[in-house]
């Protein structure tokens, strides 16, 4: 106790400071034998041993028209990141998202004829039910002359689910397993050292939320050691999909249990951001691709 003040100092005995000083210097208390100073008690951050435990390649799978098109987006900053590093760095960057074509791969352009292109490939597989944001996307990323989309990792068909979940989980989901696994199996293959899974989809649809939702499970089924992220789109608060809140409770607790980590982008912050920071005042899914090329 302070004689002079009255103001209470807690009084410890040795072995008490002892065991503060370690507490403080993050020495596991509960193991068996620690001594100060055994810095191989000390503990670790959780997140830095989850992030150096996935240094591989990444496979993107793209979902529903949202995920292709904020997937494609993804890849075009990918891509101008690797242009903005120095060499040394570059390698990484490439080796985790992109792949090397082969060398006697080629590709047709719009007029027919056959062109060598040596651009480097997204390791992403496409998949929507309705072609024309597949077809789109292959599109743009040519377009950029920088990087590409390989036209054989895609999967569309000719009616999307219609904002219905249970149309994409349960009817397109078990239509579609095989070709799905089959694809991402094949890029899979492609990684000399396959870190893990993203998956790019929205949450309000019912592609990227239904069937979006049942590729994380099959995912999940057939590696199941895999670090498998979600990246998922919330809706707007209203004024868009009439089932939206039902498809994104229905896509959270599907993820809850096969996803390691769900990373939520909001689409109402999104449009602060674009209002306020990057000036574009009319926004369309499109604005922020149009804007950068201004
Ligand atoms: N941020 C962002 N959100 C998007 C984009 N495209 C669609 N969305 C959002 O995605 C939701 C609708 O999901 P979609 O991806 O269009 O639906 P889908 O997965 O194609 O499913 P179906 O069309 O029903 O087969 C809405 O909340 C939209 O606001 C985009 O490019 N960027
Ligand atoms: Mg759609």
């Amino acid at each position: 106790m302070d004689g002079n003040t009255g103001i209470g100092r807690p009084e410890f005995k040795n072995h008490e400071r002892q065991k503060l000083a370690r507490g403080r210097r993050g020495i596991d208390e509960s193991a068996p034998g620690d001594r100060p100073g055994d810095r191989s008690r000390i503990r670790e951050p959780r997140a830095f041993r989850d992030v150096v435990a996935m240094p591989g390649s990444v496979v993107t799978v793209q979902l529903g028209q949202c995920g292709n098109q904020v997937g494609a987006e993804l890849f075009d900053t990918l891509s101008a990141e690797i242009d903005a590093h120095p060499p040394r760095d570059r390698a990484g960057i490439r080796r985790a998202f992109f792949r090397e074509p082969h060398r006697d791969e080629h590709d047709d352009d719009v007029s027919g004829a056959s062109t060598s292109y040596m651009a480097p490939v997204a390791r992403a597989v496409l998949i929507d039910m309705e072609p024309k944001v597949v077809q789109a996307s292959l599109r743009r990323a040519k377009k950029t002359g920088r990087w590409r989309y390989d036209g054989d990792r895609t999967l569309a068909f000719q009616s999307g689910s219609g904002n219905n979940w249970a149309r994409g989980y349960h009817t397109y989901g078990d239509a579609v397993r095989h070709d799905v696994l089959d694809l991402v199996a094949k890029e899979a293959e492609a990684c000399d050292h396959m870190g893990g899974f993203v998956l790019m989809q929205s949450m309000a649809g019912g592609t990227g939320a239904g069937l979006g939702a049942y590729v994380a499970d099959a995912l999940r089924d057939e590696y199941p050691t895999s670090t498998l992220m979600n990246h998922c789109v919330w809706p707007y608060e209203s004024g868009e999909v009439i089932v939206q809140a039902y498809n994104t409770l229905l896509t959270l607790s599907s993820l809850l249990d096969s996803s390691d980590g769900i990373a939520i982008v909001q689409n109402e912050e999104l449009h602060q951001v674009s209002l306020f920071f990057i000036f574009v005042w009319a926004i369309s899914m499109t604005s922020c691709f149009v804007h950068r090329r201004a």
